[in-house]
């Protein structure tokens, strides 16, 4: 898999998934994943076939986090699973040959991860984070660079990310990036549309 830069992440958009959803398609955006950890599954899987429906057929990528049982009933592109979800192999019975990414959080956990042949790793949190509910320690761009020196697919940078320190991150190297807060708190689509261009430069310039 190819550096896709910035990775966009649902999670209780104020907003709404489909406003996000619509903007990430007309934007670009490569790496769309839903995250909903809290939502009974019959509602999980009706608002993920609505953002498939929005993302079918476009450049965007639709992840589903968390869930093969939901990647596969909503037809996703990718799965993304963390430490405690059901182990790559095991997934991998649910969803065949669906790209899969896995979360990582130190430096072992990401050499333990890549030796499992992911699409793609999450690193972080970078910096402290109150978005997951049990966030691991922050890693940061120290750690991040020694990670993406050694990963033979797309470091995706988590945890923490915002316009003023994302140039620190992408000085580590990074070529991707995904964030929460930043764009889930956006209150119309006219400023969420600002934030993503924002952030879209900085990743981009750090591919030329
Ligand atoms: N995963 P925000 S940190 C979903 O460390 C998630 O793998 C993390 O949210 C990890 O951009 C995180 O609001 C939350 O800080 C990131």
């Amino acid at each position: 898999m190819q550096d896709f830069g910035l990775y966009i992440i649902l999670t209780q958009p104020v907003l709404g998934h489909e406003k996000v959803a619509e903007a990430c398609v007309r934007l670009g955006i490569r790496m769309l994943q839903l995250r909903e950890k809290h939502l009974p599954d019959r509602e999980l899987l009706s608002l993920a076939r609505r953002v498939r429906s929005i993302t079918r057929g476009t450049d965007t990528n639709f992840v589903i986090n968390d869930r093969p049982d939901i990647a596969l009933l909503s037809d996703a592109d990718s799965l993304h699973l963390g430490q405690d979800d059901l182990p790559i192999e095991q997934a991998r019975k649910i969803v065949g040959d669906m790209k899969i990414g896995l979360s990582t959080h130190s430096i072992e956990q990401a050499k333990q991860a890549l030796s499992k042949n992911p699409d793609y790793i999450g690193f972080g949190p970078i910096y402290p984070t109150p978005t997951k509910e049990k966030p691991d320690p922050a890693v940061g761009t120290e750690n991040l660079k020694k990670v993406i020196d050694f990963a033979n697919v797309p470091v995706v940078a988590i945890g923490g990310l915002f316009p003023e320190n994302i140039e620190k991150v992408v000085a580590a190297g990074a070529r991707n990036a995904a964030m929460v807060r930043y764009f889930m708190q956006a209150e119309t689509v006219e400023e969420l549309e600002k934030r993503i261009r924002l952030i879209q430069s900085f990743l981009t310039e750090s591919n030329h």
